[in-house]
């Protein structure tokens, strides 16, 4: 018997208490969605080599083919759908897995995964792919550190999209850690959250200055209005994040989370 994505997920989220709202998740999602690639629509079928020593970078949430997650994704698309454009290039991608940016063998990958996301069960495998490694993982650490607000949990969200869910010196977690150091625990309350999640994205932001992997340092730093803006909105006691419109200036354009 096969269970849909939907499904699935509908299972894996009833066991995190630290979830979004719908509504919460889908702002903060734009918000990403604007610092991964300049539009509030999530990019399935997006697909280039961003030069940051981490191969072809795809799809919604920037999956690539030198981390492990763009072969995940399509691992099970392909378990569904045997017949696919992307199927050939498994076994190259599991010879590449994590840390090889190698894109010699890759001809025609981005192509195949521009044609792949007209399916709509692919766009699904993606949107799975990434609660199971990216949404789940950060709202698990926003439980674990007693982080309530949208703005709290959209900070570690955000986080974990860019940083990756590894354990190396400039992860997610990581950075959690960090921060639960320097802040002598997880979150005691209230008055308490805002001045953890400033501390967690001052952390952030000298990862992204000072990356211990020197392989994403000049792409890196150039992404630190991703976090200035969330620390705007600190600022503005934006907690909800629901004071709207939410104006985002990245070094493209000017971008707008309106609803
Ligand atoms: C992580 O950082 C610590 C302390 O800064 C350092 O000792 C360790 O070697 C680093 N680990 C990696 C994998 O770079
Ligand atoms: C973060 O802390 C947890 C729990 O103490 C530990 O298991 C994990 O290895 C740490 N991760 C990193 C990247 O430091
Ligand atoms: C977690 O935060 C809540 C308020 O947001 C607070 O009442 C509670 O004491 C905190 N828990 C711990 C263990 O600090
Ligand atoms: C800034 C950025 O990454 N832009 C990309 C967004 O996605 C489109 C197509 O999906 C690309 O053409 C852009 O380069």
């Amino acid at each position: 018997m096969k269970f849909s994505a939907t499904f699935i997920i509908g299972f894996l989220l009833a066991n995190v208490m630290a979830e979004m709202t719908i509504i919460e998740k889908h702002r903060c999602e734009q918000y990403t969605s604007i610092f991964e690639n300049d539009t509030t629509e999530l990019q399935y079928s997006y697909c280039e080599n961003i030069f940051d020593g981490r191969g072809y970078t795809s799809g919604r949430a920037g999956f690539c083919t030198g981390c492990g997650d763009a072969l995940n994704v399509i691992i099970h698309y392909t378990a569904y759908k045997p017949n696919n454009p992307l199927a050939k290039f498994i076994p190259i991608l599991k010879r590449l897995s994590i840390g090889n940016g190698n894109i010699n063998q890759l001809n025609g990958y981005c192509e195949a995964w521009k044609q792949a996301s007209n399916d709509y069960l692919f766009r699904q495998f993606q949107d799975y792919i990434n609660d199971l490694l990216y949404y789940v993982p950060a709202m698990n650490g926003a439980k674990r550190m007693n982080i309530t607000t949208a703005l709290g949990k959209c900070s570690l969200y955000d986080t974990i999209i860019q940083h990756g869910g590894g354990n190396d010196n400039d992860s997610f977690d990581a950075i959690l850690n960090r921060t639960k150091i320097q802040m002598n625990g997880p979150v005691t309350g209230k008055n308490n959250e805002p001045k953890w999640i400033e501390k967690f994205l001052e952390i952030r932001k000298n990862v992204l200055l000072m990356p211990n992997n020197n392989a994403y340092r000049s792409s890196w730093s150039k992404t630190i209005d991703r976090v200035n803006f969330l620390l705007q909105l600190v600022r503005q006691n934006n907690w909800n994040m629901d004071q709207l419109p939410i104006r985002v200036k990245t070094r493209y354009h000017d971008q707008t989370i309106y609803s």
